[in-house]
């Protein structure tokens, strides 16, 4: 019998989905379906006809964090597997030149949690829910999770969250800034691709620069933040992009930003 692959990985009308494929695991993580996502958005970053990433899950689960499965008998302490597989995952997904959505179908635990905070754009189906679940095995949030959380609720929300391991459901996950919106279940898929669509029809280089100035700016100063818009705001207004939208604003009509080539 043929093993599945671990990521399912399709490109339409500019989006390319890359599915977490452990299912009966609910796509918990081992180290081949780490590698694989991260490679995929390497190449989904090179790929020109790529302009909107989607990560989602197969099944009733979005990512139940590491595979519990698959820890005993490793060759790596902690430290040195986050560094080889979550950390350049979640770097990668910070770092691509294209937005990323997390399409989070199901339950997000543990450092499933931590990747469902990555994206730049959160979309939950109504049965989604997060669980900051380290605790419940006496480890510390990991893949991010410190970095995201607290930015989004807050010192002592993100604190109570993660020591009593509490699951947010879908209605409260959007109260509290988790996502951006929230689908229900039986019209997720088709919500996501829609949106994915519109996101894939705005200017590509505009939004790639707005994700490099929104991540810098997160962590410096103002000062430093209005020295790198400036930067930025040079490479945006060199490219056709911005020619092609003054026009389209004076003629009146629907800017076209998508080209072939
Ligand atoms: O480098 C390092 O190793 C450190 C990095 C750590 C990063 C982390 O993510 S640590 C956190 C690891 N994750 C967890 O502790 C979550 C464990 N899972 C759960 O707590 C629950 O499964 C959920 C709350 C996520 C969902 O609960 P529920 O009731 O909806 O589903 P379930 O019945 O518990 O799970 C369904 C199946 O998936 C089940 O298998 P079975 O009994 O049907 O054969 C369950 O064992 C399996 N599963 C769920 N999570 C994991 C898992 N199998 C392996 N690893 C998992 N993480």
């Amino acid at each position: 019998m043929t093993a599945q692959p671990v990521i399912l990985a399709q490109t339409r009308a500019g989006v390319r989905t890359l599915t977490l494929n452990r299912p009966d695991r609910l796509n918990a993580a081992n180290d081949a379906l780490l590698l694989t996502l991260t490679e995929e958005l390497r190449l989904a970053d090179a790929d020109p006809a790529v302009r909107v990433v989607v990560i989602t899950g197969a099944g009733r689960g979005f990512c139940a964090g590491q595979d519990l499965g698959d820890v005993s008998g490793r060759d790596m302490t902690f430290t040195e597997h986050l560094r080889a597989t979550y950390n350049p995952l979640i770097r990668a997904i910070r770092g691509l030149s294209k937005p990323v959505i997390t399409a989070v179908n199901g339950v997000a635990a543990g450092a499933g949690a931590s990747l469902a905070l990555s994206g730049d754009i959160r979309l939950w189906a109504g049965s989604a829910s997060l669980i900051e679940v380290f605790s419940n095995i006496a480890l510390v949030p990991d893949s991010g999770s410190t970095w995201f959380l607290p930015r989004l609720v807050g010192y002592h929300r993100a604190f109570e969250l993660m020591a009593l391991a509490g699951r947010v459901g879908a209605q409260d996950g959007l109260r509290l800034g988790l996502c951006e919106h929230v689908y229900p279940d039986e019209r997720f898929a088709d919500e996501v691709q829609a949106y994915a669509e519109r996101l894939a029809a705005r200017p590509a280089n505009a939004l790639k620069l707005t994700k490099q100035a929104l991540n810098f700016a997160l962590t410096t100063t103002l000062d430093q933040a209005l020295d790198r818009e400036a930067e930025l705001q040079q490479l945006a207004g060199d490219h056709w992009e911005h020619e092609e939208g003054v026009r389209a604003f004076k003629e009146k009509r629907a800017p076209e930003f998508v080209r072939e080539g």
